[in-house]
């Protein structure tokens, strides 16, 4: 994996090459890994979210005209748009990231010029730690500051979900964006996703003796599909027929009697993982902030792996697999992050048994002949940001 310098390096070439000549900024937004909350923020729960050293580099600069000229490292070409013309439902690709953030400023009322932009990525694609939000979060933050817009950090993530959900047709909700914008060094986000309040809470595993790691089955996602769609619906029905605004609004208390009327095994199922997903922040929450050991977290990521295995049924074998490998290796605890369907199992190990539980999860893996497993070592790092010009 590049690192961010080298990154910034051969973003700035390729774009000095693909547009003539220098950008007049370069920016960084980074991925997320969700400690816990899965899937609890389009029901306005609570979400526990770190941001990653790695993510996004957008090289950017101004042109004249309503026109986005945007080259990807990644995908090996350069697109453009007409940021009139760019509307929901089109088939835009990984264009609509981009694009749609001028769509979403414009539904805003705010004044979109037209830009250049290379860009590149060192965060694995469709692996569950959020490219798609470090980009258009990158994007966004860009576009402000050279619009002028001065948007708050709320307004950069408002306008990366809405490009999300509107032109890239993802009906997600905006956890991934807060963490790209909010993160900070050293801590965790407990952030409430109705009121949009953001508690930075401190999240320092190295100084407890402990590592978190991330673990990318190889087995990839995507959630511009069926299967990720159907939970935000089949969780509006659920809270339709418990009779409350969102699923956040079940009290934990009586939770079984409350579900033991649904008529809906399944929406009973999928609204038991939310309450009991979004309440397993709050616990995670109590022990970080109270200084508590981590290791007592272990336990909650367990059954919040379980919960969106046998409850929301978001999980698939190789991540299973992966998950209960981990654990018999040594791991305090372990759960997939992310919206599922694939992408990656975070595991609270021992600092020293790294390796061992990447071998556990490597030999699990070869022997259900899944795609070999590849891990590292995840810091709680800074949200996004502008870094040079
Ligand atoms: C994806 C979505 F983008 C988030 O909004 C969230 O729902 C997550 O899946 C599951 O917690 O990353």
């Amino acid at each position: 994996m590049k690192d961010v310098a080298a990154l910034v390096d051969s973003t700035v070439s390729a774009f000095v090459t693909e547009f003539g000549s220098d950008p007049e900024g370069v920016w960084f937004a980074p991925g997320r890994v969700n400690l816990i909350g899965e899937h609890t923020d389009y029901n306005d729960g609570f979400v526990l979210p770190i941001a990653l050293p790695l993510g996004t580099v957008v090289a950017v600069r101004r042109r004249q005209g309503g026109e986005l000229r945007v080259h990807s490292a990644e995908a090996g070409e350069t697109r453009s748009a007409r940021l009139a013309d760019v509307a929901p439902e089109q088939e835009l690709g990984w264009l609509a990231y981009v694009a749609g953030v001028g769509w979403a400023a414009a539904q805003r009322g705010l004044e979109a010029p037209g830009l250049d932009i290379s860009l590149a990525a060192n965060l694995p694609q469709g692996a569950g730690l959020s490219s798609s939000a470090s980009l258009s979060c990158g994007t966004a933050t860009a576009w402000s500051d050279l619009a002028g817009w001065e948007l708050s950090g709320d307004d950069i993530a408002a306008l990366g979900r809405t490009a999300e959900n509107e032109i890239a047709g993802a009906p997600t909700g905006v956890m991934d964006q807060l963490a790209s914008v909010h993160g900070r060094v050293g801590h965790a986000m407990q952030i409430d996703t109705r009121s949009i309040t953001v508690e930075q809470i401190p999240f320092d595993l190295a100084a407890q003796g402990l590592s978190l790691l991330v673990i990318d089955s190889r087995a990839p996602h995507a959630l511009v599909d069926g299967e990720y769609a159907e939970r935000p619906t089949s969780c509006r029905e659920a809270a339709l027929m418990l009779g409350v605004p969102a699923l956040r609004d079940v009290p934990l208390d009586g939770l079984d009697e409350t579900l033991g009327r649904m008529r809906s095994e399944l929406l009973r199922r999928r609204a038991r993982h939310v309450i009991t997903d979004s309440a397993r922040v709050i616990e995670v929450g109590e022990i970080l902030q109270d200084g508590g050991d981590p290791r007592r977290i272990g336990k909650l990521l367990n059954d919040s792996h379980a919960s969106m295995r046998d409850d929301f049924e978001i999980t698939v074998p190789p991540v299973d697999v992966l998950q209960a490998a981990v654990v018999e290796a040594g791991a305090h605890g372990a759960r997939m992050t992310g919206g599922g369907f694939g992408g990656c199992v975070i595991a609270l190990v021992e600092t020293g048994t790294e390796d061992d539980v990447i071998k556990g999860a490597q030999r699990a893996a070869a022997d259900h002949g899944f795609a070999e497993p590849a891990g590292f070592v995840a810091q709680a790092a800074d949200g996004a940001r502008r870094l040079t010009g």
